[in-house]
């Protein structure tokens, strides 16, 4: 309590600063341009009052402002950063952790930045956004990984691990990231003290990961922007890929008003069902029988290959015709009783060489019922929010294994593992065992769908998904959208991505949809949109393997589209070195029509 009294004194001490600070800045016209001199805590404060937010905080509390100099990347600018405490005073509780970047040279405009993985550190904010002249923000989603908790001042992205380990984030590839100890998974911090994951048990941290913290960190910006500049920025703009993709769908469906614009890469929008994904996996190979080794993977590419690379009118190694691949491996779309693996069935059930690591190899009954449940989608015991009925689950891709669906041990509750085997864990495993269980310890082989846990995983559905398909609000003031995910994506579902992408078309009509947004799919290309053809075609044979054209400019397009009404192409021409592609927008995928391979005109959207 006598914390608290403290912070109320502070604020009320900024409102006044704040007041005062404003008609200063208000009489200087043109404001948008700053130097060092400006960088400094008698001109943005040291904190902000609490009414400002439109989430329930403790208190905001401000750093010493930093000038960046022109030598710094992004430079010159004013970095700050901020504390934003917790209402709960629970030592589980944990504060938003923020950063803003002030450019010398302000374009009137600001971005929010997304965070990656399972969030913790703030992302960093010196690129291209802050170079063109936008102010740039973001947060460490209210926890804090790497041991740095509450630490409020530390440099801008300073413990973010950019680009690296954050696995659910803009992360290129990351192996191995679904499965901690296989590859880059989760960053554990070194020299800090040791992190504690107890804030997965606090309720506010939790709603602050899903939502609220990118309200409270925007609405703390804006505040910034206001004290440094004198104005609001005419355009605010989200963009984030993975977690900071689902992070841009739900603000434009929860807090429409805010953003003019949002672009979201491979966004993670069921994120409470995709962090127990993986465990329901584990789940259906607790029999031994049902165990999909790793001497499989070549087997398992093969066969969706040479089902599914001919669909898009050329065999080529890249299977662009998703829905029709996804609709035949699906079990539950189309006719009852396929058997989509049949050619690989081992004959009476019994695989004469389970060493067999080459393309011939057979599949036995139980693998395939485990392949079945990957490629399928998941039906709830009952509807999560938004009425979403169940979970996309994986499409057909050349990299079965990625991000540990597939993995080469057996963990504790699995028949055949020893009584002190390792419990399985991946990158989301606290959202299992400490959002879900609310037990850190917790096997997650032992939760059961359905069950004791049926009331708190429809209460994290509401927190935690990007689900909802109404974004009317969004597109009635303005607000323009791009998203774009790629079928070969392991660690977010795109099964999940593309059954949002229809539930929008089904809320909201095509008609309106194209009026605002954009939902891209880029074929065989994984969670950092890149991919290459496989090396042995849906024919067998041997090709070389090149990279999938992938490159546009997707923020560029989205400011376009929201500040000169240009709308981009429903399909947009992406390239690699020579080779070009259509980007198509769902369900259209680029056909193969005549001409060479590698020109984009040769292909046309089709569905
Ligand atoms: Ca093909």
């Amino acid at each position: 309590m006598k914390q608290a009294r403290v912070w109320m004194v502070l604020s009320i001490g900024a409102a006044v600063l704040l007041s005062t600070r404003s008609t200063v800045m208000q009489a200087a016209p043109g404001a948008g341009t700053i130097a060092e001199a400006d960088c400094t805590g008698a001109q943005l404060g040291s904190s902000i009052p609490v009414s400002a937010l439109g989430e329930p905080v403790g208190a905001v509390t401000l750093s010493e402002p930093r000038w960046n100099g022109a030598g710094k990347a992004g430079g010159p600018y004013c970095t700050v950063n901020g504390s934003i405490l917790p209402v709960d005073k629970a030592t589980t509780a944990r504060p938003i952790n923020f950063s803003i970047a002030l450019p010398s040279n302000w374009n009137g405009r600001s971005v929010q930045l997304g965070g990656g993985g399972m969030n913790g550190t703030i992302p960093g904010l010196a690129g291209s956004q802050l170079s063109q002249g936008y102010v740039t923000y973001g947060s460490d989603s209210g926890h804090q990984i790497g041991g740095f908790p509450g630490a409020a001042g530390g440099p801008p992205g300073g413990f973010a691990a950019k680009g690296g380990p954050a696995a659910f984030g803009a992360a290129k590839g990351a192996p191995g990231a679904f499965a901690k100890g296989s590859g880059p998974g989760v960053a554990k911090g070194s020299g800090g003290p040791a992190p504690s994951d107890d804030w997965a048990l606090n309720d506010e941290a939790i709603k602050n990961l899903g939502y609220m913290q990118m309200k409270k960190t925007h609405d703390a910006a804006m505040v910034l922007i206001q004290r440094m500049y004198g104005e609001r920025p005419k355009y605010n703009y989200y963009v984030g890929s993975s977690q900071g993709g689902r992070e841009a769908l739900t603000v434009a469906q929860r807090y429409p008003a805010d953003y003019d614009g949002v672009a979201a890469n491979v966004p993670i929008v069921n994120f409470s069902t995709l962090m127990l994904a993986p465990e329901l996996i584990r789940m259906q190979e607790k029999p031994a029988a049902n165990w999909v080794t790793l001497a499989k993977v070549n087997a398992i590419r093969g066969e969706v290959m040479r089902q599914c690379d001919k669909l898009d009118g050329l065999v080529d190694g890249i299977m662009n015709n998703y829905m029709a691949c996804r609709a035949i491996f699906d079990v539950h779309q189309g006719a009852k009783n396929r058997h989509p693996w049949a050619a690989k069935r081992c004959p009476n059930n019994v695989d004469p060489n389970p060493a067999d690591t080459s393309a011939n190899a057979c599949l036995t009954d139980g693998q395939i019922s485990t392949l079945e449940f990957v490629y399928t989608r998941y039906p709830f015991a009952a509807p999560l929010a938004n009425n979403v009925k169940s979970f996309g689950m994986w499409l057909p891709n050349t990299d079965p294994s990625g991000s540990g669906l597939i993995m080469g041990s057996r963990f504790r509750g699995q028949e055949g593992a020893a009584a002190d085997a390792p419990m399985h864990s991946h990158l989301g495993a606290l959202g299992v065992t400490g959002f879900l269980m609310k037990d850190l310890s917790a096997n997650p082989l032992d939760y059961a769908e359905g069950g004791k846990f049926a009331a708190r995983r429809a209460e994290l559905s509401q927190w935690l998904d990007g689900t909802n398909p109404d974004l009317s609000a969004f597109q009635k003031r303005g607000g323009k959208m791009i998203v774009a995910i790629g079928t070969n994506d392991t660690l977010a579902s795109p099964g999940a991505q593309l059954d949002y992408y229809q539930s929008v078309l089904d809320k909201m009509g095509r008609s309106k949809v194209d009026g605002f947004a954009r939902l891209y799919v880029l074929p065989q290309t994984g969670h950092g949109l890149s991919g290459s053809n496989y090396a042995t075609d849906g024919d067998g044979k041997q090709i070389e393997s090149k990279p999938i054209p992938n490159t546009w400019d997707r923020f560029a397009l989205l400011v376009d589209w929201v500040e000169n009404g240009k709308a981009p192409g429903k399909s947009i021409k992406v390239i690699a070195g020579q080779r070009s592609l259509p980007m198509c927008s769902y369900p259209e995928y680029p056909k193969y029509s005549k001409g060479p391979a590698q020109a984009a005109e040769s292909y046309t959207c089709s569905a």
